[in-house]
C-alpha cells in the first residue's frame, strides 16, 4: 500500500549556476552512471547528447538525500526519457545494463586509449577505430605521421594519463611562481581549474596568470614559457594554453599544465571562466543569454540591452551583474 505523502519529491533550479553542489553529494552510484554515457557521447562526438546526460548527473548530485524511488524525481527539470531510463535500470538492478556494455564496448575502450593520447581529439580517435586501430600498438604499427604533440603524448603516455595529485599541483605552482615573477616582478598566479574547486586530483593543473598594473602582462606567455625551458622543465606546448611540463630532476616524471595570462581587468571573468567546472560554465553562459540578453565570456560581459560591456573586479560582481546568488569554487562542481 503506498502512502503518498510520504514520497516526497525534491525541487531543483533549472541551471546548475544556480545550484550549490559540493565534491561531496548524495548520489554517486547514479551520478556516474550518467556521467559515463555523457563521457561516451562526447567521445562519440555527439555534444549534444553529452551536455543531456551531463545536466542529469548534475541534479542527481544537488539533491539533498540519497534517491530510492523513481516518484521522488517528479517535476525535477533536466531529467529526460534516457537518463530517466539508466536511474531506473540502476534503482532496479544495481546497475545499467547499457552503462555496463557501454563500458565493455571495444569502441568506447579504444576511444578512452586514443584520446588520452594528448593532441588526439574524439573526431581523430574516430578515425583511427574506422582503420582498425584500437590500441597504442596497433596505432605504432599503422604508419600514421603524428604531429609534434600527438608524439609527446604517446612518449609520455602513462604520465600524462596518471592523475596530477594536489600535492603535485601545489609543487608545479611553485616552479610556476617562480619562473612567472622572474620575467615579470609582481605578476601574479592563481590556480584554477579543478584544484580550485576543491578536487584532490586532476588532469591537469590550471593557472591564472596577471599582473595589477594593465598591460604590463603583454607578451608574457612567451617569456614564461622561455624560463621555463631554460630550466629544463617545459617539454612541448601546443597553443598559447595548452602545454606541459616535465621535472627536471625526475625525467621519467610529466604533467599537463595549462597556462593562461590575463590582463587585470579582465581577470575576475577569466578566473570564473577557468574555474569550471565544464557544466557550471556552459550553465553560466545559457544563463546569462537566455534569462539576461547578456554574453559572458572568460574575457568580459556584455549586456545586449544596455549596448555595453559591464565590469567586474571580482567573481562575486559577476554574479551579481547576472542576478546570480554567488556559488564560491568549492560549490562549482556541477
Ligand atoms: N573550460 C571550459 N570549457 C572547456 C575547457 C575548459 O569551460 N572546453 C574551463 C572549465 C574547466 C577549466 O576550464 O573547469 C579547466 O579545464 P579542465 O579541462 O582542466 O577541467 P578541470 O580542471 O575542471 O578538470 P580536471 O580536474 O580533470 O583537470
Ligand atoms: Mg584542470
Amino acid at each position: 500500500q503506498i502512502n503518498e505523502a510520504e514520497v516526497v519529491a525534491f525541487s531543483v533550479p533549472s541551471y546548475a549556476c544556480q545550484r550549490r553542489i559540493a565534491l561531496d553529494h548524495h548520489n554517486t552510484v547514479l551520478a556516474d552512471a550518467l556521467s559515463l554515457l555523457a563521457e561516451n557521447a562526447e567521445l562519440s562526438d555527439e555534444d549534444g547528447r553529452g551536455v543531456a546526460f551531463r545536466r542529469a548527473a548534475a541534479v542527481l548530485k544537488a539533491l539533498p538525500r540519497q534517491v530510492t524511488s523513481m516518484a521522488q524525481l517528479k517535476g525535477l527539470p533536466c531529467l529526460g526519457g534516457h537518463s530517466l531510463r539508466v536511474i531506473k535500470d540502476v534503482l532496479d538492478n544495481g546497475a545499467s545494463d547499457e552503462v555496463e556494455s557501454t563500458k565493455r564496448s571495444e569502441r568506447y575502450k579504444a576511444l578512452k586509449v586514443l584520446t588520452g593520447i594528448f593532441g588526439v581529439g574524439a573526431k581523430t580517435a574516430a578515425r583511427w577505430i574506422s582503420e582498425g586501430i584500437h590500441t597504442l600498438q596497433q596505432l605504432q604499427a599503422s604508419g600514421h605521421t603524428l604531429n609534434r604533440a600527438q608524439q609527446a603524448g604517446l612518449e609520455h603516455y602513462d604520465d600524462l594519463n596518471q592523475p596530477v595529485t594536489k600535492a603535485e599541483a601545489d609543487a608545479i605552482g611553485e616552479i610556476v611562481e617562480k619562473a612567472v615573477v622572474s620575467v615579470l616582478p609582481g605578476a601574479q598566479v592563481t590556480l584554477t581549474g579543478g584544484f580550485r574547486r576543491g578536487k584532490l586530483a586532476g588532469h591537469d593543473v590550471d593557472f591564472l596568470i596577471t599582473h595589477p598594473e594593465e598591460g604590463r602582462e603583454e607578451g608574457l606567455m612567451p617569456k614564461v614559457v622561455s624560463w621555463l625551458v631554460k630550466q629544463g622543465f617545459l617539454l612541448y606546448q601546443k597553443t598559447t594554453r595548452n602545454s606541459y611540463l616535465e621535472s627536471k630532476d625526475d625525467p621519467q616524471s610529466a604533467v599537463r599544465v595549462d597556462l593562461v595570462v590575463s590582463p587585470v581587468s579582465q581577470f575576475a571573468f577569466a578566473l570564473l571562466g577557468w574555474t569550471g567546472s565544464k557544466l557550471f560554465e556552459r550553465e553560466l553562459r545559457r544563463w546569462a543569454g537566455y534569462e539576461k540578453a547578456m554574453s559572458l565570456s572568460s574575457h568580459a560581459l556584455y549586456d545586449n540591452n544596455q549596448g555595453r560591456y559591464l565590469r567586474a573586479a571580482s567573481e562575486e560582481e559577476i554574479f551579481a551583474h547576472l542576478g546570480l546568488e554567488y556559488i564560491p569554487p568549492s560549490e562549482r562542481n556541477a
